[in-house]
């Protein structure tokens, strides 16, 4: 008996010692287990006088018992600390700062754009959209530009084996939205257009916006008041500005815009090849020819519109020198805007 109750105590304060749910279990098979020192003893009860095995019995049980929730109270306990220490192990402590990635900036050509969507917006003008391969009816056509015009030819157009293009212009945007819907319209397009040209001063691909506004009684003297305006905000500055009588297909009359220049205040320099001005943009009255062309009645509206170079607007408005930087992506650059 007194074998009996040392045994429960010595398993007790193993069991409370071991450390892992692998030596928990070393010391249930050691006590409880086939060949365990309790199954031993009860085994070995048949060798005791008849009358003693009752009490035996009964003790050996009452151990075996007592050490079993001993065993599971450690088992219980053991279990916890392992869910506690997975717990705090991958818990994510959210009040820790972030990797520190910098903020990233707005690229200068879409602060020209957003620029430039602001001031006509407050003119009541209203941006369309349209796709990037475009046909010939849209981008030329439509846009009066007959057959043999030069720039129809290979030279400046990348053509599809299909005979569709890469937008030369933003014209087909206002052509679509002329052939969809009636006058009076006040739109601006701006986006990606395309021609084969590749050097100091030009990239296959730029960037455009393109203006237009038709209604009843619509004159020249609207376009050159909205214009001046614009650029007068767009620049920031009163810069002396001057229209020169020009040619395109699709306006008549025409008129190429001077801006007095930027860097020289018109005294010659590099930038403005000693003339004092820089050109920046194209305008003039909408040709009837394309008028009739998306079936607007000549006889009731008139209207004007114009077309200029994002890059080089943002070129003038940053006074960045090379067009390239605008395309390089370099992180250098990019991060001053
Ligand atoms: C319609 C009718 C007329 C758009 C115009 C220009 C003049 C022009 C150039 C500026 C620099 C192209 O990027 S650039 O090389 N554009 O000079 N664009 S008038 O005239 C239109 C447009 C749409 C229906």
């Amino acid at each position: 008996m007194n074998e009996l109750d040392e045994l429960l105590l010595h398993a007790e304060s193993q069991i409370r010692q071991a450390n892992d749910l692998k030596s928990l279990d070393h010391y249930r098979v050691s006590y409880l287990g086939k060949k365990g020192q309790l199954t031993e003893y009860l085994k070995n009860l048949g060798q005791l006088p008849a009358e003693e095995r009752p009490i035996a019995g009964q003790k050996v049980n009452a151990i075996k018992q007592k050490i079993q929730v001993i065993l599971e109270e450690r088992l219980t306990a053991l279990k916890e600390t392992e869910i506690n220490s997975q717990l705090s192990a991958e818990s994510i402590d959210v009040t820790l700062p972030g990797r520190g990635q910098l903020p990233g900036s707005i690229h200068p050509i879409t602060k020209t754009r957003e620029r430039l969507e602001a001031l006509f917006g407050q003119m009541g003008f209203t941006m369309m959209d349209g796709p990037e391969i475009e046909d010939d009816h849209h981008n030329f056509a439509a846009l009066n530009i007959p057959e043999l015009h030069p720039a129809r030819t290979m030279q400046d157009t990348f053509y599809f084996p299909d005979g569709s293009l890469l937008r030369t212009h933003m014209s087909p945007v206002q052509i679509r939205t002329m052939e969809q819907a009636a006058p009076p319209f006040r739109i601006i397009a701006m986006g990606r257009v395309y021609r084969r040209e590749f050097d100091l001063t030009h990239t296959p691909m730029f960037h455009q916006i393109e203006g237009l506004m038709i209604d009843e009684n619509v004159s020249f003297s609207d376009l050159k008041g909205i214009l001046i305006h614009l650029l007068q905000n767009f620049f920031e500055t009163e810069v002396p500005i001057r229209f020169r009588p020009s040619y395109f297909p699709f306006t008549e009359p025409s008129a190429e815009v001077d801006i007095g220049c930027l860097s020289c205040k018109s005294k010659g320099c590099r930038i403005c090849k000693n003339t004092g001005w820089l050109e920046v943009l194209g305008c003039g009255m909408v040709h009837p020819n394309v008028f009739t062309a998306v079936g607007i009645d000549t006889e009731r509206y008139s209207g004007w519109a114009f077309g200029a170079g994002i890059d080089r607007l943002t070129m003038l408005r940053y006074g960045i020198s090379d067009l390239r930087a605008l395309f390089e992506n370099d992180l250098r650059f990019l991060r001053q805007f």
